[in-house]
């Protein structure tokens, strides 16, 4: 179902015209506003009348995940603090997160634009949403939660964990749909086969699946084990978290809500602006977001954007699923975690060496497992095994303080891990996703 036809239907032109206005306004609220991007936009000699045609977005700064967390918390707020009604946030390298704080015409966007999303699934007033995504400073919770409940449906508000109790509410509520991250969908159905619950008989039939990397297999999966039709879902934090763009039944590529976040893919080494069906880095423009407004973010997303029709007649520009990000950022079942944060901690370990390697893989029962060599250092090695055993343990404790998930230690020996002159490998993802 088309949640808003007056939108996503829209002529191209008008749409144009209409983000035309939008970024307008938006280079004159922030110019005005948020002392950062003034200072950019002087640098530049930019005001919003050099601003012509839609085209002329080039024209404007980029904003980067660096730029956001030097400005942690409130430098790039547009509006008086008492405007903010809703604050959200991600993890990120330096222990400091990334923010996104909501006017209530914010919460307005995020409800509508989630609407959408749901929609475009099939979500109508007679669903039941069985929400699992995390409820709290992440968006995906709330986010689901927000678009559900204006379409009407009934929601279930289980935020994530405790699949127990995910699989009685779903058979006793009869939940039609399902939100939360691939990799936990999937792990549900190991549980409910455990159970010997047959998920074919009970009523849920469709699902949202994002905030993490997954690929077409997986949907094949999901899909065959529930009985069920699973979409992509895409968004992120700084953005305005899900909802900014959303697979539609023929599940082609992801329909970005286009007159509210202005998207482009650039060369992440040139910053160039590339074409329609070239791969390179999403950008977002917030056209209409008034808390913390961002202009040309860069995402580190890979993906590259669609224009041809599509078979839902929606009018709007859609993106491949991503193909991975530019950084380094791992994703383990939907938490953000970047190698540097490990390396940080580990460099406050007394008796390691700043020398680890992560090794993720996708466990049998599809939840990612992550297991973080370490060396010892060698007076502490020759040391006897119990003191071993604590330091290994203490080394798993400060890293699920860290980076809230739990990961497994193995201590090896000094020099053991692989030098590098260049550039060191850290990561081995053996991930087939
Ligand atoms: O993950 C927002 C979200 C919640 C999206 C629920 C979908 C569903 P962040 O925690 O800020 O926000 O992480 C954003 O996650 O830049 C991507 O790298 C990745 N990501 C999000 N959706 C997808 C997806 C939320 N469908 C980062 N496929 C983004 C692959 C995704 N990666």
């Amino acid at each position: 179902m088309i949640f808003n036809p007056e939108y996503e239907c829209m002529e191209p032109q008008a749409r144009k015209k209409l983000q035309l206005a939008n970024l307008k306004n938006l280079v004159e609220m922030v110019y005005a506003h948020v002392p950062f991007y003034r200072d950019k936009l002087d640098a530049l000699g930019l005001k919003s009348r050099d601003i012509h045609s839609i085209a002329d977005i080039e024209k404007l700064p980029f904003t980067t995940k660096d730029d956001l967390r030097d400005n942690y918390p409130h430098g790039l707020r547009a509006c008086p603090q008492d405007r903010i009604v809703e604050v959200h946030m991600s993890s990120g390298t330096t222990g400091k997160p990334v923010v996104d704080e909501y006017t209530m015409k914010d919460i307005d966007i995020w409800r509508e634009a989630m609407s959408r999303t749901l929609s475009a699934a099939g979500c109508t007033r007679d669903d039941i949403v069985q929400n699992c995504y995390g409820y709290g400073l992440f968006t995906g919770g709330p986010g689901a939660h927000y678009g559900a409940l204006n379409i009407g449906a009934e929601v279930l508000p289980m935020s994530s964990g405790n699949t127990g109790r995910q699989l009685m509410v779903m058979q006793d509520f009869g939940s039609t749909m399902l939100c939360c991250t691939p990799s936990y969908a999937l792990y549900m159905t190991e549980e409910a086969a455990d159970a010997g619950i047959d998920l074919h008989k009970l009523p849920i039939n469709k699902g949202c699946f994002g905030a993490e990397p997954w690929s077409e297999n997986m949907r094949t999966e999901i899909e065959a084990r529930y009985s069920m039709k699973a979409y992509d879902i895409y968004g992120l934090t700084e953005i305005i978290g899900p909802g900014v763009s959303f697979e539609c039944e023929a599940q082609d590529g992801l329909h970005v809500n286009e007159d509210l976040f202005y998207p482009e893919v650039i060369d992440p080494a040139t910053g160039r602006v590339l074409g329609d069906g070239e791969k390179g880095e999403l950008v977002f423009t917030t056209l209409t977001k008034e808390g913390t407004p961002l202009l040309r973010y860069r995402t580190r997303d890979i993906t590259f954007l669609m224009r041809e029709p599509c078979s839902c007649g929606r009018t709007t520009v859609r993106m491949h699923r991503l193909f991975g990000r530019t950084d380094d950022m791992l994703i383990i079942r939907g938490v953000n975690v970047f190698p540097s944060q490990i390396e940080q901690a580990l460099i406050e370990i007394e008796g390691t060496e700043p020398q680890y390697l992560i090794v993720v893989n996708r466990g049998e029962n599809h939840l990612d497992e992550v297991e973080l060599q370490v060396e010892v250092k060698k007076d502490f090695f020759s040391d006897e095994t119990r003191g071993l055993e604590g330091l290994r343990s203490r080394i798993e404790s400060v890293m699920k303080s860290k980076l809230q998930i739990a990961l497994k230690v193995k201590l090896v020996e000094p020099r053991t891990i692989e030098r590098s002159i260049g550039k060191a490998k850290r990561v081995i993802d053996n991930r087939k996703i």
